[in-house]
C-alpha cells in the first residue's frame, strides 16, 4: 500500500484518479519543509523523513504557486502565505501588477527504502546543495549512522509537473487552495471538476509520470 503523505485531502482526491483502486491511502503527516527556493529539495527531504516515519512506501507532494510579476513568490512559501495573507489577498496584490502570469508547480517525491535508478536529477543535486549550504550542524541525526542529508543513503525518485496560467479575481467553488484565482485556458481551476483539472494541472502531469513508473515497479 502506498502512503500519499499530506495534510491536504484535496491532493489525495486528485491523486486517486491515477492509481489503482485501493492501492493508496492518505498519511496525515506534516513532514519538515526545509527552506529552499525550489520544491525539489523540500520533496526529497520530506520523502526520506516520511519513509522513516511510516516504514512503508511513501509519496510526498510539494506544490506551489509562482507569480511572474512577484519573481515567483509565493512559490515554496505558498502554504504559509495562504494561511497568513489568504488567497483573496494574493489576488489583490497581483491585481496591481503589470504581469499577472503565474504557474503552479508540483514535485512528487517517492521513497520505499530500496534502491532504484536515480532521478535525472538536478533537483536531488539541489537537495545536496541546500544541505551543504546549511553546514554540518543542519543534518539532524536520522538514526541511519550517516552525518546528515548530504550523505543520506535513502534514494528518492522525483516527478515534476507544471501548468501555466494567470491570476484572476476568484471564481468557482471547486478544488482547493489557490484554485479560485488561477485561470488556465479561460477557466479557473475552481471552475473545473477534478478530472478536468487533472487533465491539465501540475499535479496531474507529475502523477501521470509517477503512475507510469510505479506500474513498472
Ligand atoms: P502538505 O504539505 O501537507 O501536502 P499543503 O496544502 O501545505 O499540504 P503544499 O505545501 O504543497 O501543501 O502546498 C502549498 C500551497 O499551495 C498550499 O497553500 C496549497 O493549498 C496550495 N496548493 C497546492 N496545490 C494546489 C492546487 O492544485 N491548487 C490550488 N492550490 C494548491
Amino acid at each position: 500500500m502506498l502512503r500519499y503523505v499530506t495534510t491536504n485531502p484535496g491532493k489525495v482526491r486528485e491523486a486517486e484518479r491515477y492509481l489503482p483502486d485501493g492501492s493508496v491511502e492518505r498519511l496525515d503527516f506534516d513532514y519538515t519543509e526545509v527552506q529552499a527556493d525550489e520544491l525539489g529539495p523540500i520533496a526529497a527531504r520530506g520523502a526520506r523523513e516520511a519513509y522513516r516515519h511510516a516504514d512503508a512506501p511513501v509519496l510526498v507532494d510539494d506544490a506551489g504557486l509562482f507569480v511572474e510579476g512577484l519573481d515567483g513568490f509565493p512559490g515554496p512559501y505558498s502554504s504559509y502565505v495562504e494561511d497568513t495573507l489568504g488567497v483573496e489577498r494574493v489576488h489583490e496584490i497581483a491585481a496591481d501588477l503589470d504581469d499577472r502570469r503565474a504557474a503552479f508547480r508540483c514535485v512528487l517525491g517517492y521513497c520505499d527504502g530500496e534502491g532504484f535508478a536515480a532521478s535525472p536529477d538536478p533537483v536531488d543535486r539541489g537537495d545536496r546543495d541546500v544541505a551543504a549550504a546549511a553546514g554540518p550542524d543542519e543534518g539532524e541525526d536520522d538514526g541511519d549512522g550517516a552525518d546528515g542529508p548530504e550523505t543520506d543513503p535513502l534514494p528518492v525518485k522525483l516527478f515534476e509537473g507544471y501548468v501555466p496560467g494567470r491570476i484572476v479575481a476568484p471564481r468557482g467553488d471547486g478544488g482547493f487552495g489557490y484554485d479560485p484565482i488561477f485561470e488556465h485556458d479561460g477557466e479557473t481551476f475552481a471552475e473545473m471538476d477534478t478530472d478536468r483539472k487533472n487533465a491539465v494541472s501540475h499535479r496531474g502531469r507529475a502523477l501521470e509520470k509517477f503512475a507510469e513508473w510505479y506500474a513498472d515497479r
